[in-house]
């Protein structure tokens, strides 16, 4: 077991809350004092719910206005497809796809974010006004991705991620799911403080629906607190991407079980927003905007009247639960 990497830094800062829950607040990003709301605008002809719907600059830049005018604090702009099963695309037409959508929604002055495993496509994102890389392979798919974020000092998201989406589904086996992606995530926080990363500007994401079957995704959803502390220490933010994943789709499967198509659910992804929120969560990451924006601000509400785990410190490693 490794020690905790961020003594240099220190916890990320927490902005208080009436009821003395606090929400960490990640530097040069928006501070909101309640759970962050990511819009996710897909510049992909093939991605699990809107593939297509954005694929040319002028729609997806349309849609990245729509979401923030819906109460989305960060857009992030993906052009690589990761549903299970998508294959690779080249980096040239990464690029081509996503440069024009950060370039736009960056100058209408929105808090734009780049969803890559690539350090050449942060490196362009940033350059265009990126203020966030997202990296869902935690910096394992390009030995050059680190390197970029630690000398561009943005903040970075680490998700859990154990392979390409070609074969990632193979690889969802676990004895103890939470405890292994939370020291998986501990490895690549390690990596990521080694190559020079400011801890104080590491999120972390248990990586929902990334080599993972549905009851790995509820275990991860349950011990959020838990995952943020990764093992001991102060919590890092978390950020949660459930929307529209297909095991929201099969837990609201019809009689005869076929799974709920991803535009029915959408109000359970609102659910589960509330849920991850109450239960500190720093961020989730939604396709459609304003009923999750509700929903972070019932659960700040919920949570400064002292409601649900009082913040993922005071509730990490609780097993035993809360009644
Ligand atoms: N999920 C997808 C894409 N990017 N990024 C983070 N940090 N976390 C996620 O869970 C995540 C992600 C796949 O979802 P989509 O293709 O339906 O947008």
């Amino acid at each position: 077991m490794t020690g905790d990497t961020r003594t240099p830094a220190g916890p990320p800062p927490a902005q208080p809350l009436p009821g003395g829950t606090a929400v960490p607040v990640v530097r040069g990003l928006p501070a909101a004092g309640r759970c962050l709301v990511m819009g996710v605008v897909n510049v992909t002809p093939d991605s699990f719910s809107d593939g297509g719907d954005y694929f040319a600059a002028d729609a997806a830049i349309g849609r990245g206005l729509e979401l923030a005018a819906h109460g989305a604090d960060i857009i992030d702009v993906g052009g690589e497809s990761t549903r299970p099963g998508a294959d690779r695309i080249p980096a040239a037409e990464e690029l081509r796809r996503i440069g024009p959508v950060v370039t736009g929604l960056a100058a209408a002055g929105l808090t734009v974010s780049v969803d890559t495993t690539r350090a050449v496509v942060a490196e362009t994102a940033v350059g265009a006004g990126a203020k966030l890389v997202n990296d869902v392979s935690g910096g394992l798919a390009d030995p050059g991705m680190l390197g970029f974020v630690a000398a561009a000092g943005v903040p970075y998201v680490v998700m859990h991620w154990r392979g390409h989406s070609s074969g990632m589904q193979d690889r969802a086996q676990y004895a103890d799911v939470v405890r292994e992606v939370r020291n998986e995530l501990r490895e690549r926080v390690d990596a990521a403080v080694a190559e020079g990363i400011d801890p104080a500007l590491i999120v972390i994401d248990p990586g929902l629906g990334f080599a993972k079957l549905p009851e790995h995704n509820w275990a991860l959803l349950t011990r959020l607190p838990e995952i943020s502390r990764l093992g001991g220490g102060a919590p890092f933010p978390v950020l949660v991407g459930a929307s529209r994943k297909r095991f929201i789709g099969r837990l609201l499967a019809a009689a005869d079980g076929t799974p709920r198509p991803f535009a029915g659910s959408d109000d359970a992804t609102v659910a589960l927003t509330a849920l991850a929120a109450a239960a500190g969560a720093w961020c989730v990451r939604v396709h459609a905007a304003a009923a999750n924006a509700d929903a972070v601000r019932v659960a700040a509400r919920w949570r400064a009247a002292g409601g649900g785990a009082s913040s993922p410190a005071a509730a990490g490693g609780d097993a035993a639960g809360r009644g």
